[in-house]
């Protein structure tokens, strides 16, 4: 799973990993940023039960060694998992730095997760407990202790003294892959990975400690944690503001009111706030550079982002398992708008090869690097094709290499659906489609979405009567799926189109929309 010994040796001579945890990186934050404000969240208006706070580095380290007393209290130990949903508030943070404390793994579930996600995660990675935003989360994973936010335990942080910390080249947390597979992966990220790789993308972003972040993505995806995100934001002494939704109604406000100078967003949000810019009467002239990514912004929307938010645009071509490209602040526009930027570290290996397996510099793209998995957790069989012997991982996206080094993504090997940002693995929803007694086949594709970049379509071959597309959408809701994974579209066909070697051609189908 790890890198071999010789390579790790390598990245720690060149500096990129520095022998830190997330317990060392904020006691040195608050020895040099203390008072300074670290978090800031608006509260929820009308709901006094959801108040504004700000958090400078200091509260944020006492919070979150109050809570790591706490959840030893609880039984939480060194290297258990601890599944975590929450939503965008400073708690999310100060939970993640008291289980990174005692060295415990979060392992990151999206605010979207219902109780099929949950379960599966809970069960998957023996979690000895769940922490959720409420009571009605505690349904999700009937086998494991919930925690919900108003009942984080506290505790003498003195119980903390002795204990032996995580190691810096331990795993820190397991995030979620994007998936293509029936069940999704879970990818482990060390202390050392994962801090070098959001320090570098602060430097390459230009952070200083006036920069405010906006964090309007869920903070538990790699994109808003860490490319730079929150952590990247913390890691330069910055300040980020929580937004509760992605809305123009609700980030514009507080980007005028903290003078936000750096946001994050996938295509689709991009596109809303660049309309709702036009006539906002909220001054965003602190924001300095809107980052897109996630899935493929288009060309013709890129041009947009200076002319019509006042700021610069980064594209931000990343992957929770680790290589993160950015078009560079200072690159030309003509790059900027038309490619999906270039890797954070001259040790980012990059290889694209055409079907044939020869190098090329368009084709599939794999990766080796600093900050890049060697496998995913406790999946050995998996981890055989999506990795190659010598360690590079398959990403399964088809890339196009520029003269000047850069990547354009050009489309995807993998059987998966990037609905504006959320990715879908097809399996998983056709697994849930054949438990439906009518269902005899079911093949789920993209099709294109002039908003979203791709639509899930379900091709379904039934038996007996067809049943009803808003009996399945119920069904496929019953069975406790993130709401972003059911099909926009069902298509009813009597049989699949095949490749020559008779497998369902999902080209076929996708050429049929
Ligand atoms: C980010 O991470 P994931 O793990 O949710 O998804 C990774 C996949 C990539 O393999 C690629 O297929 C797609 O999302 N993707 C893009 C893209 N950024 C990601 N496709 C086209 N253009 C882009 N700019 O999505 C992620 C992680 C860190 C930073 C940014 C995004």
């Amino acid at each position: 799973m790890h890198w071999p010994d010789d390579v790790a040796a390598r990245y720690r001579a060149a500096g990129y990993w520095r022998g830190e945890t997330f317990g060392g990186m904020l006691r040195d934050l608050v020895s040099r940023y203390g008072s300074r404000p670290a978090l800031i969240s608006p509260g929820t208006p009308g709901a006094p039960e959801v108040p504004g706070v700000r958090w400078s580095f200091r509260d944020l380290q006492e919070r979150a060694d109050r809570l790591a007393a706490g959840l030893y209290g609880s039984g939480v130990r060194r290297g258990d998992r601890v599944v975590v949903q929450l939503p965008n508030v400073p708690g999310f943070h100060q939970v993640c730095f008291a289980l990174f404390r005692l060295g415990a793994w979060p392992v990151f579930a999206l605010p979207a997760h219902r109780s099929a996600e949950i379960s599966y995660f809970c069960e998957f990675t023996e979690a000895a407990a769940y922490i959720c935003p409420d009571d009605a989360h505690r349904a999700y994973a009937p086998g494991t202790p919930a925690i919900t936010l108003g009942e984080l335990p506290e505790g003498d942080p003195a119980v903390l003294d002795g204990l032996p910390g995580p190691e810096p080249s331990d795993v820190a947390f397991l995030q979620l892959s994007g998936g293509s597979t029936g069940l999704p992966k879970l990818i482990p990220r060390t202390h050392d990975d994962y801090i070098y790789s959001f320090r570098a993308s602060a430097e390459i972003c230009e952070l200083t400690p006036d920069s405010v972040y906006l964090c309007a993505l869920p903070a538990a995806h790699n994109f808003p944690m860490s490319s730079p995100g929150v952590f990247g934001a913390l890691s330069a002494g910055a300040a980020s503001v929580l937004a509760p939704d992605p809305s123009p109604g609700t980030c514009f406000p507080l980007i005028e009111r903290e003078r936000v100078t750096i946001a994050a967003l996938v295509p689709p949000l991009a596109l809303v706030w660049l309309d709702a810019a036009a006539s906002t009467p909220h001054d965003l002239s602190s924001l300095r550079v809107l980052q897109v990514g996630g899935a493929k912004f288009s060309e013709e929307a890129a041009k947009r982002v200076r002319p019509e938010l006042g700021c610069a645009l980064q594209q931000v071509f990343g992957m929770a398992e680790g290589l993160v490209n950015y078009t560079r602040l200072d690159d030309p526009e003509g790059i900027v708008v038309s490619t999906q930027g270039r890797p954070i570290s001259p040790d980012d290996e990059i290889l694209i090869l055409d079907d044939e397996g020869r190098e090329s510099d368009y084709g599939h793209l794999l990766t080796r690097g600093p900050y890049t998995i060697r496998g995913y957790w406790r999946a050995d069989e998996h981890n055989r094709t999506a990795f190659t012997e010598d360690g590079f991982y398959r990403t399964g996206d088809i890339v196009r290499r520029t003269p000047e080094g850069y990547l354009v993504v050009e489309g995807r090997a993998k059987d998966q659906i990037n609905r504006g940002g959320e990715k879908i693995a097809a399996e998983e929803v056709e697994n849930h489609l054949l438990a439906h007694p009518a269902i005899h086949d079911a093949s789920v594709v993209a099709v294109p979405d002039a908003y979203l970049g791709e639509r899930t379509c379900a091709y379904l071959i039934c038996r007996g009567e067809t049943p009803k597309k808003s009996e399945l959408r119920a069904f496929l809701r019953d069975r406790g799926i993130a709401a972003f994974k059911i099909p926009d579209m069902f298509e009813f066909v009597d049989a699949f189109p095949q490749t020559a070697v008779g497998k369902v051609s999902k080209r076929h189908l996708r050429e049929r929309t």
